[in-house]
């Protein structure tokens, strides 16, 4: 998959999307990133990319002109255009598995107040929020959505990290996992896990994700209630 991102600020995405899984991804080919700076696709002499709203208020916002040039030039024929701000539709893992199929993805990494509503209407396939809470820009965004994206994609997971995408799917949250010591500072593993019947530890870890599921994500269980063969809130 080629991902492009438009940004002001190249340099943020140095660190986080260098490492781990994202890293071994990119250097397989599996992911083709590129980032650009806005800035080099304004033409003045001071690189003006934001202006002061129409109708007054406070902020800036993105001028449309760099931006429409910048996506002109970048996208080709399969690309999905894609801004990021609060008043997108809510990235999910749906979201997620949705974008792995696309083989060519463009960000816009909005700053300031955000973007001329022409790039909204007119530049973009959608907006998509990370969450409901305000960030600085929009390129903190963007890497969450890199990062829950690439390891979707064929090759990018072994089998063993496959399988909490799995387990998410079913709409259920995780059950608690645990590891050795079987005894640290007087905290057991429950005795359950130890005992090496498989049946038993399997029908525990159901009833424990969904026990955790009904006290933390309500939502999510009347979500796995709909799906046939999932167990179903009390
Ligand atoms: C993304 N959830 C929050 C901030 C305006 C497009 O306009 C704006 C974009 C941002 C950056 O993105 C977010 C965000 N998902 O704050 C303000």
């Amino acid at each position: 998959m080629k991902v492009d991102v438009l940004t002001l600020f190249p340099g943020m995405f140095a660190g986080p999307l260098d490492e781990s899984i994202i890293k071994r991804a990119r250097d397989e080919g599996r992911l083709e990133l590129a980032v650009h700076n806005l800035r080099d696709y304004t033409h003045d002499r001071h690189k003006t990319v934001d202006d002061k709203p129409f109708g007054g208020g406070p902020g800036m916002l993105l001028k449309p002109e760099p931006l429409f040039e910048a996506v002109e030039a970048l996208r080709g024929p399969e690309t999905r255009v894609v801004m990021l701000g609060p008043s997108g539709r809510v990235f999910t893992q749906a979201v997620a598995r949705e974008l792995s199929k696309q083989s060519h993805l463009l960000f816009l990494c909005g700053s300031y107040e955000g973007f001329d509503e022409r790039v909204r209407e007119h530049l973009a396939d959608e907006e998509l929020s990370i969450g409901d809470y305000v960030l600085t820009n929009g390129n903190l965004a963007a890497m969450v959505v890199i990062d829950a994206v690439t390891r979707l994609l064929p090759g990018v997971l072994g089998d063993d990290a496959s399988s909490v995408e799995e387990s998410f799917s079913s709409g259920l949250l995780e059950y608690p996992h645990y590891t050795r010591p079987a005894e640290f500072r007087s905290w057991r593993v429950p005795e359950i896990l130890l005992s090496g019947h498989h049946a038993q530890i399997e029908a525990w870890r159901r009833e424990q994700a969904r026990l955790r599921t009904l006290e933390r994500r309500p939502d999510l269980l009347a979500g796995a209630a709909e799906k046939p063969g999932l167990p179903k809130p009390d």
